[in-house]
């Protein structure tokens, strides 16, 4: 088993819903097992502003998918949420990002873990540290350190969990 963690954000089509669905569809996953979920946020857009507010939350389970399978599994979700691929960085009605699987370094042509730009994201680290403060990062610092470098101002909380 590895225990892997992953990024939910939404800004399309009652974004809201869509998150709650998709931990819902996660938690009742067969190859997915003790799933633990964070507050869910809102939070302003980063990359282009000319789309609307997200969504984001994380969370954490144990599997037995190589990271590819797991890959697969998350991009399937996506897909029955409608997900239609547009522009880099913009709005979409599900995206499901593999932050950390296990403590493996992976680069694939499909997949970089640990998530490439997650360190910079208040809307990444502030859920991750509801689920796990005390993780060590790429960069060696915990999650708690990482989060009191970034600026979380934009960030609300919807849902305590
Ligand atoms: N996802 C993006 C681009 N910008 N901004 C926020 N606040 N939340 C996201 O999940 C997000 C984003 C592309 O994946
Ligand atoms: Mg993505
Ligand atoms: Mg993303």
């Amino acid at each position: 088993m590895t225990t892997a963690y992953i990024g939910l954000g939404s800004n399309l089509e009652k974004p809201l819903e869509q998150i709650r669905r998709a931990i819902k569809t996660l938690s009742q996953h067969p190859s997915l097992h003790n799933i633990s979920v964070s507050n869910i946020y809102g939070s302003k857009p980063v990359g282009p502003q000319d789309q609307p507010d997200y969504v984001n939350a994380a969370a954490r389970f144990d599997t037995a998918l190589s990271s590819i399978a797991l890959l697969d599994l998350l991009q399937g979700i996506e897909q029955d949420h409608q997900r239609v691929r547009e522009r880099h960085w913009g709005p979409r009605t599900l995206d499901l990002d593999l932050l950390l699987y296990g403590n493996e370094q992976i680069d694939l042509p499909r997949l970089t873990v640990p998530h490439p730009f997650m360190l910079e994201r208040g809307f990444v680290i502030q859920p991750l540290h509801d689920l796990a403060p005390d993780i060590l990062l790429a960069n060696g610092t915990t999650v708690t350190e990482q989060l009191h470098q970034l600026d979380t101002s934009d960030l609300v909380i919807i849902t305590e969990e």
